[in-house]
């Protein structure tokens, strides 16, 4: 971090601000030159707040180069994470997992279908959400307690891993009762700070999903948040962004994939569905996301689409899903994969 000082400022005012700047756990470095003069932070300066130091009286402007995250960060670990799930899953690191199943869990019929569907097409993790955050108050919101129930069922089933959304830490403890393999966190509480705290004390891998009006630093910062609390099982979900475009539901942000690659460790997970809404645009985003590197899909898959009760209009039937799957398996090994 660079800091540029006022010409005005006072050799008093320096060496306080200076002393006021190693609380922080930095080393300084001053430079005077005849035209300005420069305070260097070195050392991890995530913890420095810019705000406070740009209102100062004597800083002229306050430069950073380093990103505000640390354990996120590929600069401080270097090599892939790899997060494992149920019977050896490996998420990250090189591997490509398919997560795959309904919006929502409607019945025990309707998931257990779809998860035997899903698994035989190739997905190695089951999607089903049980508690819904839904645009309308008046919308289905999910079937809840009741919801993780069947999901467990389903995974007794075939043997898949789960993974379902928390909106609140009040449910924690269900989801630990349903024994849930990965905790999405969904793409409008990607900043609700206090949750993210919260499931920093799990031990239970976290796939967070970035904002639709979230920058990529927004979303690792977020994922800092957990980390910071102990759980360094993060892996980011890039489920496309809000723009100006109103033909698809959202604008899928394939680009986020390498520059995260560069920028962080945690394995990036990419959702077409959601990204484009529609069902006959999410196999060749599929593919796009595969071809652009990402760790694994997550993509919505409903055995009867047109009376699903949510997101039906971008639900994939199981035949759609079993030669989607297909085509990704078959590019998978040109997939230019590397990290700078
Ligand atoms: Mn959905």
């Amino acid at each position: 971090m660079i800091i540029l000082l006022k010409k005005n400022a006072s050799q008093v005012q320096i060496s306080n601000l200076t002393e006021r700047l190693k609380e922080f756990g930095v080393d300084t470095n001053l430079s005077v030159g005849s035209a300005h003069t420069i305070i260097g932070l070195v050392g991890d300066t995530s913890a420095v707040d810019v705000d406070m130091l740009s209102a100062l009286d004597i800083v002229e402007s306050v430069q950073r180069v380093q990103e505000p995250f640390k354990k996120a960060n590929r600069r401080f670990h270097e090599e892939d994470t790899v997060i494992e799930v149920g019977d050896g899953i490996r998420i990250g690191g090189g591997s490509f997992q398919m997560i795959a199943g309904p919006c929502s869990v409607e019945s025990e019929k309707q998931i257990v279908e779809i998860a035997i569907a899903v698994k035989k097409a190739g997905a190695t993790i089951l999607r089903g959400g049980a508690f819904k955050p839904r645009t309308s108050p008046y919308a289905f919101q999910g079937l809840g307690a009741e919801g993780l129930k069947l999901l467990q069922l389903a995974k007794k089933e075939t043997g898949m891993p789960i993974i379902t959304e928390l909106m609140d830490a009040s449910h924690l403890d269900l989801f630990e009762e349903a024994d849930v393999d990965i905790i999405q966190i969904g793409a409008r509480n990607m900043q609700n700070f206090e949750l993210l705290k919260r499931i920093g004390k799990t031990n239970r891998p976290i796939l967070l999903k970035r904002g639709l009006a979230n920058t990529i630093q927004e979303l690792l910062t977020s994922a800092e948040y957990i980390m910071a609390g102990g759980n360094e099982k993060v892996m980011l979900c890039e489920r496309g962004i809000r723009t100006f475009e109103t033909r698809t539901r959202n604008t899928l942000d394939l680009s986020a994939i390498p520059v995260i690659h560069r920028l962080s460790h945690l394995p990036v997970i990419v959702d077409p569905s959601h990204a484009t809404g529609e069902a006959r645009l999410v196999p060749s985003m599929a593919l796009a996301a595969t071809a652009g590197g990402a760790d694994g899909l997550i993509i919505e898959v409903h055995n009867d689409p047109t009376h699903a009760l949510c997101d039906g209009a971008q639900s994939l039937t199981p035949e759609v899903f079993a030669k989607t799957a297909e085509r990704v398996r078959a590019i998978l090994p040109y997939v230019w994969r590397d990290k700078d």
